[in-house]
């Protein structure tokens, strides 16, 4: 049987047939309750209309965010008044009770579509709106829900046939939730892409879609017969951007090697820092008192595999470290800047590719070409920081600042270890997947990088370093340990510390195994694979 209307609620965005509408509702008997553009209209048409704040005794405020959302609207909404319940609370209250809902959403898709700014699109994010739409929707065994202005001549048509049926009701409840369903969805998918449009210049579509220039045609690129060449990004500072002050023309490796020596050398702060690469990976890092002890450490790590590296300091290099780097073979050296006598005895090798390149700016992202598109991703950062979402779990550590680490397993480090510790965490990020590096004294002793599991890490970072490098030594890995078993081949060679990220399923195994060596271990909570 239908249930008669007798009043109804207006709040519409889209004044689009809203006039027939309500003056048929007038003409049908139907008591008018309004927002504030709907009831000035309502008025201008010389219609009776209750507004909205008359009803609820509250102002529309905050710049309208908060104008329909109060009790005496949505009590009106919700009642079932089928109850007699319900109804005995709505007289105690002095609420009436709503028969019709008649809303249609602020345009949020559309505000979008229009390239509207960040904030102007989050005010078009109806709250108060959905909030009656739902309400009505379920309640609809009381109430009608009208959201489609195209219905309007229908939903005239039913009130004057004596009121919406449960069947109609029900059928205009289902619409109603797809309908504010799809809203939330745009918002989602909006937000979610907010990441690549953020209006600001900071999000993914500026930074890539920028201007790229061809700077140079490179001789050929990975291998000879690749073709190959440099493009430089506009208006950003960089390693392409470098100043080459001597020696052959850099290759496609070089640059690539170049690339991954630059960050391992910035990422130890204020400290003197020299990186060796090969094939993007590491054979020696370390910081110092001075650049040429950082030189002297790193090189000492692998001097096999350093033979032919590339060389990266976050120092102008001297006379005392250009003598030194004489001694071995590398194919390119970067720096900041060159002291003039280490020019000249840096020259002295003729083919040496001398770079001056300045400290790359933090941030940005990251473009790795896939069959079909790019992937595209904010750049790795060492200074995470990892909300303690969960108190009750303080063996997770909350970032890669060391007061942020959990300790997990032994005695809390002394100062000299901690710090080995922090300089492995920051050192093992510049290594690729699965990694584990082992330091002493700030510097690397023992690399193990790229294989597909992590005990074969431990195997060669452990062999690398040699017995007496590896005993006592500190060490990091790059990601969880999965088992306890690469953790005991560190432990078996006699590490005093691990640092790790901590995360796995098998943590306890892995905490165990450390506690039953009496080594000292702590979790960082965050993780920096590299690929
Ligand atoms: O800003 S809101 O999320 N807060 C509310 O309390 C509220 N109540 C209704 N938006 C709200 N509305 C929306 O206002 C409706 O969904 C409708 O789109 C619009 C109608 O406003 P007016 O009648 O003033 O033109």
């Amino acid at each position: 049987d239908p249930r008669p209307v007798r009043r109804a609620l207006v709040s519409v965005f889209d004044k689009s047939g809203l006039e027939d509408l309500v003056a048929g509702l007038v003409d049908a008997g139907v008591e008018l309750v309004s927002t504030g553009g709907s009831a000035a209209l309502i008025e201008k048409l010389g219609l009776p209309v209750t507004k909205v704040e008359d009803l609820t005794g509250f102002p529309e405020c905050l710049d309208g965010r908060v104008k329909t959302l109060h009790p005496r609207v949505h009590a009106g909404i919700l009642a079932d008044t089928r109850l007699s319940d319900h109804v005995r609370q709505l007289e105690e209250l002095q609420v009436a009770p709503f028969d019709l809902v008649v809303v249609n959403l602020y345009p949020f898709a559309d505000t979008v579509a229009s390239g509207a700014g960040v904030q102007d699109c989050i005010e078009k994010i109806d709250i108060g709106g959905p909030t009656m739409v739902r309400a009505a929707a379920k309640n609809h065994a009381s109430v009608a829900i009208v959201t489609d202005p195209d219905s309007y001549g229908s939903v005239l048509t039913s009130v004057r046939g004596g009121g919406f049926t449960l069947e109609q009701r029900q059928r205009l409840a289902a619409e109603a939730f797809a309908h504010t369903a799809r809203y939330d969805v745009a918002v989602a998918d909006w937000m979610a892409g907010a990441v690549a449009d953020t209006g600001d210049g900071t999000g993914f579509d500026a930074q890539i879609g920028g201007t790229w220039t061809r700077e140079q045609t490179l001789r050929y690129g990975e291998n000879p017969h690749q073709r190959a060449a440099l493009y430089v990004a506009d208006g950003v500072a960089g390693l392409a951007r470098a100043e080459q002050l001597h020696g052959k023309a850099m290759s496609y490796n070089n640059y690539v090697d170049a690339d991954a020596a630059l960050r391992a050398a910035h990422d130890h702060g204020d400290q003197p820092t020299v990186a060796i690469i090969k094939h993007a990976n590491p054979c020696g890092i370390a910081v110092g008192g001075s650049i040429e002890a950082a030189y002297e450490r790193a090189q000492a790590c692998d001097p096999i595999s350093a033979y032919g590296g590339i060389v990266a300091s976050n120092r102008p290099i001297t006379a005392a470290m250009a003598t030194a780097l004489n001694d071995t073979f590398s194919e390119v050296v970067l720096a900041p800047d060159f002291d003039t006598d280490a020019l000249e005895i840096l020259k002295e090798k003729k083919n040496r590719r001398l770079l001056t390149v300045a400290t790359p700016t933090p941030g940005g992202v990251e473009v790795r070409p896939i069959s079909g598109g790019v992937l595209v991703q904010d750049r790795d950062t060492i200074d995470a920081v990892v909300e303690a979402t969960n108190e009750e779990k303080p063996t997770q550590g909350h970032g890669d600042d060391p007061a942020r680490w959990a300790l997990v397993a032994g005695e809390a480090a002394d100062q000299r270890t901690l710090a080995d510790l922090a300089f492995a965490w920051r050192a093992v990020r510049a290594t690729k997947s699965n990694a584990i590096l082992l330091a002493r004294d700030g510097g690397s002793v023992g690399i193990g990088m790229g294989q597909v599991n992590r005990i074969d890490s431990c195997h060669l970072a452990i062999g690398r370093a040699g017995e007496d490098r590896a005993k006592g030594a500190a060490a990091a890995s790059d990601a969880f340990f999965p088992f306890a078993d690469g953790l005991q081949v560190l432990l078996d060679a006699g590490v005093s510390a691990v640092v790790a990220p901590g995360g796995s399923v098998r943590d306890d195994e892995v905490v165990e195994a450390a506690e039953a060596a009496g080594i000292t271990m702590y979790f960082t909570g965050t993780r920096h694979f590299a690929h």
